[in-house]
Protein backbone atom coordinates (compact mmCIF):
# COMPACT_ATOMS: atom_id res chain seq x y z
CA UNK A 1 0.00 0.00 0.00
CA UNK A 2 1.36 3.56 -1.17
CA UNK A 3 -0.05 6.75 0.27
CA UNK A 4 0.92 10.18 -1.50
CA UNK A 5 0.80 12.39 0.82
CA UNK A 6 1.41 16.37 1.69
CA UNK A 7 1.68 17.24 5.50
CA UNK A 8 -1.35 18.86 6.99
CA UNK A 9 -3.41 18.10 3.92
CA UNK A 10 -6.66 15.39 4.19
CA UNK A 11 -3.70 13.01 3.78
CA UNK A 12 -3.73 13.42 7.46
CA UNK A 13 -6.87 11.51 7.75
CA UNK A 14 -5.20 8.33 5.31
CA UNK A 15 -2.42 8.49 7.86
CA UNK A 16 -3.87 8.93 10.66
CA UNK A 17 -6.34 5.93 10.15
CA UNK A 18 -3.26 3.86 9.15
CA UNK A 19 -1.66 4.80 12.44
CA UNK A 20 -4.55 3.67 14.46
CA UNK A 21 -5.42 0.07 12.99
CA UNK A 22 -1.63 -0.43 13.29
CA UNK A 23 0.49 -3.11 12.15
CA UNK A 24 0.04 -2.44 8.62
CA UNK A 25 2.91 -2.98 5.88
CA UNK A 26 2.61 0.68 4.00
CA UNK A 27 5.11 3.48 2.03
CA UNK A 28 4.09 6.66 2.45
CA UNK A 29 5.42 9.25 -0.75
CA UNK A 30 5.78 12.77 0.63
CA UNK A 31 4.93 15.84 -1.43
CA UNK A 32 5.20 19.74 -0.45
CA UNK A 33 1.99 21.98 -0.95
CA UNK A 34 2.28 23.29 -5.08
CA UNK A 35 4.71 20.37 -5.52
CA UNK A 36 5.47 20.42 -9.04
CA UNK A 37 5.31 16.39 -9.22
CA UNK A 38 1.48 16.82 -8.55
CA UNK A 39 0.97 18.09 -11.52
CA UNK A 40 3.45 15.56 -13.73
CA UNK A 41 1.41 13.42 -16.43
CA UNK A 42 2.54 10.10 -13.79
CA UNK A 43 0.56 11.64 -11.15
CA UNK A 44 -1.90 12.29 -13.24
CA UNK A 45 -2.21 9.36 -14.34
CA UNK A 46 -2.94 8.05 -10.82
CA UNK A 47 -4.86 10.93 -10.16
CA UNK A 48 -6.12 13.16 -12.50
CA UNK A 49 -6.81 15.96 -10.08
CA UNK A 50 -3.40 16.48 -8.97
CA UNK A 51 -4.31 16.15 -5.27
CA UNK A 52 -3.82 14.61 -2.23
CA UNK A 53 -4.57 11.99 -1.07
CA UNK A 54 -3.96 9.18 -3.55
CA UNK A 55 -3.51 5.42 -2.27
CA UNK A 56 -2.35 2.53 -3.86
CA UNK A 57 -3.24 -0.71 -3.11
CA UNK A 58 -2.59 -3.88 -5.18
CA UNK A 59 -1.91 -2.03 -8.55
CA UNK A 60 -5.27 0.13 -7.86
CA UNK A 61 -5.17 3.91 -7.26
CA UNK A 62 -8.09 5.61 -5.82
CA UNK A 63 -8.55 9.20 -4.37
CA UNK A 64 -11.31 11.02 -1.89
CA UNK A 65 -9.88 10.72 1.23
CA UNK A 66 -13.00 9.54 2.63
CA UNK A 67 -13.37 6.37 0.32
CA UNK A 68 -9.98 5.76 1.16
CA UNK A 69 -11.03 5.58 4.88
CA UNK A 70 -13.71 2.97 4.45
CA UNK A 71 -11.99 1.09 2.19
CA UNK A 72 -9.13 0.67 4.81
CA UNK A 73 -11.93 -0.11 7.49
CA UNK A 74 -13.11 -2.62 5.05
CA UNK A 75 -10.12 -3.79 4.63
CA UNK A 76 -8.36 -4.33 8.01
CA UNK A 77 -10.93 -2.48 10.44
CA UNK A 78 -11.79 -6.29 12.02
CA UNK A 79 -14.96 -4.16 13.41
CA UNK A 80 -12.69 -1.48 15.04
CA UNK A 81 -13.51 2.34 14.97
CA UNK A 82 -17.17 2.13 13.19
CA UNK A 83 -20.42 1.18 14.38
CA UNK A 84 -21.46 -2.42 12.81
CA UNK A 85 -23.53 -2.09 9.64
CA UNK A 86 -26.59 -3.54 11.49
CA UNK A 87 -26.16 -0.81 13.77
CA UNK A 88 -28.95 2.07 14.36
CA UNK A 89 -25.92 4.55 14.79
CA UNK A 90 -24.42 3.21 11.42
CA UNK A 91 -26.95 6.03 9.94
CA UNK A 92 -25.76 9.21 11.75
CA UNK A 93 -21.87 7.81 11.80
CA UNK A 94 -22.15 7.61 7.70
CA UNK A 95 -24.15 11.23 8.12
CA UNK A 96 -20.80 12.57 10.20
CA UNK A 97 -18.33 10.88 8.08
CA UNK A 98 -19.93 12.66 4.62
CA UNK A 99 -20.48 15.79 6.09
CA UNK A 100 -16.95 16.31 7.06
CA UNK A 101 -15.72 16.36 3.90
CA UNK A 102 -19.15 17.71 2.16
CA UNK A 103 -20.04 20.41 4.63
CA UNK A 104 -17.32 20.95 6.84
CA UNK A 105 -14.35 21.46 4.44
CA UNK A 106 -16.13 23.51 1.96
CA UNK A 107 -16.02 27.07 4.23
CA UNK A 108 -12.66 26.49 4.79
CA UNK A 109 -11.68 26.06 1.89
CA UNK A 110 -13.06 29.44 0.67
CA UNK A 111 -11.30 30.68 3.97
CA UNK A 112 -7.98 29.60 2.56
CA UNK A 113 -8.68 30.49 -0.87
CA UNK A 114 -9.05 33.97 -0.17
CA UNK A 115 -6.40 34.25 2.59
CA UNK A 116 -3.48 33.04 1.23
CA UNK A 117 -4.33 30.47 -1.82
CA UNK A 118 -5.08 32.65 -4.46
CA UNK A 119 -3.13 35.62 -6.05
CA UNK A 120 -3.76 38.62 -4.30
CA UNK A 121 -5.33 40.02 -6.86
CA UNK A 122 -8.25 37.69 -7.04
CA UNK A 123 -8.62 37.40 -3.11
CA UNK A 124 -12.10 39.11 -2.26
CA UNK A 125 -12.00 40.02 1.32
CA UNK A 126 -16.11 39.44 1.45
CA UNK A 127 -15.96 36.48 0.05
CA UNK A 128 -13.21 35.60 3.12
CA UNK A 129 -15.69 36.95 5.42
CA UNK A 130 -19.09 35.19 4.61
CA UNK A 131 -16.50 32.00 4.04
CA UNK A 132 -15.83 32.64 7.95
CA UNK A 133 -19.38 32.91 8.56
CA UNK A 134 -20.52 29.83 6.95
CA UNK A 135 -17.81 28.00 9.18
CA UNK A 136 -18.78 28.84 12.04
CA UNK A 137 -22.35 28.01 11.24
CA UNK A 138 -21.23 24.67 10.57
CA UNK A 139 -18.80 24.03 13.51
CA UNK A 140 -21.81 25.58 15.33
CA UNK A 141 -23.27 22.08 14.29
CA UNK A 142 -20.17 19.95 15.55
CA UNK A 143 -20.87 22.03 18.85
CA UNK A 144 -23.92 21.05 19.01
CA UNK A 145 -23.53 17.14 18.32
CA UNK A 146 -21.13 16.93 20.71
CA UNK A 147 -22.92 18.67 23.46
CA UNK A 148 -22.27 16.51 26.56
CA UNK A 149 -21.20 13.77 24.86
CA UNK A 150 -17.14 12.99 23.91
CA UNK A 151 -17.35 11.80 20.37
CA UNK A 152 -19.90 11.90 17.33
CA UNK A 153 -21.43 8.20 17.77
CA UNK A 154 -21.45 5.75 20.49
CA UNK A 155 -19.76 7.90 22.82
CA UNK A 156 -16.41 6.45 21.54
CA UNK A 157 -13.82 7.63 18.85
CA UNK A 158 -14.53 5.99 15.40
CA UNK A 159 -13.55 6.90 11.64
CA UNK A 160 -16.59 10.16 12.06
CA UNK A 161 -14.17 11.63 14.25
CA UNK A 162 -11.25 11.75 12.37
CA UNK A 163 -12.65 12.89 9.47
CA UNK A 164 -14.16 15.89 11.21
CA UNK A 165 -11.04 16.46 13.69
CA UNK A 166 -8.99 16.70 10.74
CA UNK A 167 -11.44 19.73 9.10
CA UNK A 168 -10.82 20.86 13.09
CA UNK A 169 -7.21 20.80 12.96
CA UNK A 170 -6.73 22.13 9.46
CA UNK A 171 -8.83 25.47 10.63
CA UNK A 172 -6.21 25.65 14.13
CA UNK A 173 -3.30 24.92 11.48
CA UNK A 174 -4.60 28.29 9.68
CA UNK A 175 -5.59 30.12 12.98
CA UNK A 176 -9.45 29.88 11.64
CA UNK A 177 -11.07 27.51 13.76
CA UNK A 178 -13.47 29.94 16.43
CA UNK A 179 -13.20 30.23 19.83
CA UNK A 180 -16.52 30.18 21.33
CA UNK A 181 -18.08 26.37 20.62
CA UNK A 182 -16.09 25.11 23.50
CA UNK A 183 -17.25 21.28 23.55
CA UNK A 184 -15.89 21.04 19.80
CA UNK A 185 -12.26 22.24 21.66
CA UNK A 186 -12.90 19.90 24.45
CA UNK A 187 -13.24 16.91 21.56
CA UNK A 188 -10.46 18.42 19.61
CA UNK A 189 -8.06 17.82 22.58
CA UNK A 190 -9.21 14.38 23.28
CA UNK A 191 -8.15 13.44 19.39
CA UNK A 192 -5.03 15.66 19.61
CA UNK A 193 -3.99 13.54 22.63
CA UNK A 194 -4.03 10.22 20.33
CA UNK A 195 -0.21 8.48 19.13
CA UNK A 196 -1.69 7.92 16.19
CA UNK A 197 -3.07 11.62 15.40
CA UNK A 198 0.26 13.05 16.70
CA UNK A 199 1.89 10.59 14.16
CA UNK A 200 -0.11 12.17 11.66
CA UNK A 201 -0.09 15.56 11.83
CA UNK A 202 4.36 15.65 12.97
CA UNK A 203 5.04 16.65 9.60
CA UNK A 204 3.39 20.47 10.34
CA UNK A 205 1.69 21.91 7.51
CA UNK A 206 2.49 22.37 4.15
CA UNK A 207 5.35 20.49 3.80
CA UNK A 208 9.04 21.48 3.13
N1 LIG B 1 -12.29 15.76 -1.63
C1 LIG B 1 -10.89 15.47 -1.73
C2 LIG B 1 -10.14 16.79 -1.65
C3 LIG B 1 -8.65 16.64 -1.97
C4 LIG B 1 -7.94 17.98 -1.86
O1 LIG B 1 -8.53 19.06 -2.10
N2 LIG B 1 -6.66 17.93 -1.52
C5 LIG B 1 -5.88 19.14 -1.38
C6 LIG B 1 -5.07 19.11 -0.09
S1 LIG B 1 -6.08 19.08 1.34
C7 LIG B 1 -4.87 19.25 -2.49
O2 LIG B 1 -4.31 18.26 -2.92
N3 LIG B 1 -4.58 20.47 -2.93
C8 LIG B 1 -3.51 20.71 -3.85
C9 LIG B 1 -4.01 21.38 -5.08
O3 LIG B 1 -5.21 21.63 -5.19
O4 LIG B 1 -3.16 21.64 -5.90
C10 LIG B 1 -10.49 14.49 -0.62
O5 LIG B 1 -11.17 14.48 0.42
O6 LIG B 1 -9.53 13.73 -0.79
Amino acid sequence: MKLHHVPGSRSCRVLWLLEELGGLDYEVETYRLGDPRLRSPEYRALNPAGKVPTFEDGGVAFHESGAIVQYLLERHGRGRLEPAMTSSTRGPYLQWMHWSEASLLPPLGQINAHKFVLREADRIPAALELARRQFARVVGQLDQALAGVDYLVEGRFTAADLMAGYGVALARMVGELPESPQAVHGWFERLSRRPAFERAFAGGFGGA
